[in-house]
């Protein structure tokens, strides 16, 4: 096995350092949660058996449609976006997949690339296929539409590119395909909103047909952009019924940024789950259209009310409720590993907290119409501080207690930047 990037010394050394306190903060909790019937090693336990999965597009800087500003030693190409990968992972240990897109993490030899991966600690999630750009020398252009285009020929294509990305997921040991189209409009009348929706349908059957055995098709809704007039999969209403059209193996990804402001995000998750089509999970943030920011860093209790949900679909699972949890950011102002660091801490605590609401209580002042008790059964959970259990878990599967400080004190960005070619100027949303 190829030396992980990160020394394992380093990481036992920051934590020798810092175990004391954690022991201390840990016990503490312990006792707390004990009160109320929680054994913490139990929450402990299911926190370290959780992972998301992080985007190899999110190791680089991103960028907004006005300006991307780099940063030196990012990342330039796919090899090096899974060593960025492998240093999250070695310091959170809830990273340990990555998802590609294609054809921005195009290689010749895709077996090659999974040991490569496997060899940092590594699997590949759900790929994403790519038919909202044109890639130089291609056939038919995707200016106008491309699975819901009227121009055959570019259908055929945005076909043949999905089918492409699963023949290359299964080389990589992928299940799932991710498919999100920015097809749409800019004008009223520009299209017929109907006539569009059959064309996508038609040729997202194509694709379906595609699917082997054990894999599924995730639609993914945004509600606009690129097209700020109609979007074919503009929500989850649309998104739920091309599911269900398109067949079982077919199911509904929810990006946290492609809904209207304020939507009540969490009902829609417990819609999707009630009809078996809850598929996995863009997670970031928002404060007013799909800005991409941090997961939990605008809104950590709608993250929390989201988990809730989904601790009550595991609870109550059903057509093999299996969701693909997956960071779907862009990091325009920070080190990307820092940011994912940090995510996927902000997550998996919303994740614990869900944990610890008291069900039989919740269920019960539910039944008795005790709006307050209700209420309390969740805030009584996001209160605590969970940080501890988070902590321990990762020390016991030799992460970092401290994961932002080792990552610092490991200079790894610094190294990088001797090491790795400059990456241009440019604007592009990731
Ligand atoms: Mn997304």
């Amino acid at each position: 096995m190829a030396a992980l990037p990160l020394s394992a010394d380093l990481i036992a050394e920051a934590n020798a350092r810092d175990s004391v306190a954690l022991e201390e903060d840990y016990a503490a909790l312990g006792r707390q949660l004990e009160r109320r019937g929680i054994a913490i090693d139990a929450i402990k336990d299911r926190v370290a058996s959780f992972s998301v999965a992080v985007p190899s597009w999110g190791a680089g800087r991103g960028g907004t449609r006005f300006a991307k500003f780099p940063i030196a030693g990012e990342p330039t190409n796919i090899h090096e976006k899974l060593e960025d990968c492998a240093v999250i992972n070695q310091l959170s240990r809830v990273t340990p997949r990555v998802s590609p897109h294609f054809p921005w993490d195009k290689v010749s030899d895709y077996g090659a690339l999974r040991e490569e991966a496997a060899d940092l600690g590594l699997g590949f999630d759900a790929v994403n296929s790519n038919t909202f750009q044109d890639q130089a020398g291609q056939a038919h252009s995707y200016s106008t539409g491309s699975l819901s285009s009227t121009d055959e020929a570019t259908r055929a294509q945005a076909v043949e590119h999905n089918i492409e990305c699963i023949e290359i997921g299964q080389k990589l040991g992928s299940r799932d395909l991710t498919v999100w189209v920015g097809d749409g409009t800019n004008f009223p009348g520009q299209q017929d909103l109907g006539r569009s929706l059959d064309r996508y349908l038609d040729a997202a059957a194509d694709v379906y047909a595609a699917l082997p055995d054990g894999w599924r098709i995730l639609l993914e809704h945004k509600m606009f952009e690129p097209a700020f007039y109609s979007s074919v999969i503009s929500d989850w209403g649309s998104s739920i019924l091309a599911a269900q059209e398109l067949g079982p193996k077919a199911k509904c990804l929810v990006d946290l940024g492609h809904h209207a402001p304020n939507t009540n995000i969490e009902q829609i998750v417990a819609r999707l789950h009630r009809f078996g089509k809850l598929g996995g999970f863009h997670f970031n943030d928002s404060k007013y259209g799909d800005d991409d920011l941090d997961s939990g860093s605008i809104n950590p209790h709608q993250l929390f009310l989201i988990f809730n949900e989904l601790v009550e679909a595991e609870l109550h699972p059903r057509d093999g409720f299996d969701p693909s949890y997956m960071i779907d950011q862009s990091h325009n102002v920070t080190d990307p590993i820092e940011s994912m660091l940090s995510s996927a801490e902000a997550i998996t605590s919303c994740y614990a907290k869900a944990l610890l609401v008291d069900r039989a209580a919740l269920h019960g002042a539910q039944t008795d119409n005790d709006t307050m008790m209700a209420f309390q059964a969740l805030r009584r959970a996001y209160n605590v501080d969970v940080a501890p259990i988070l902590a321990k878990a990762r020390a016991e599967a030799g992460g970092a207690i401290d994961v932002l400080a080792s990552y610092r004190e490991s200079q790894y960005r610094a190294r990088k930047a001797q090491e790795r070619k400059a990456v241009g100027l440019g604007a592009g949303i990731v």
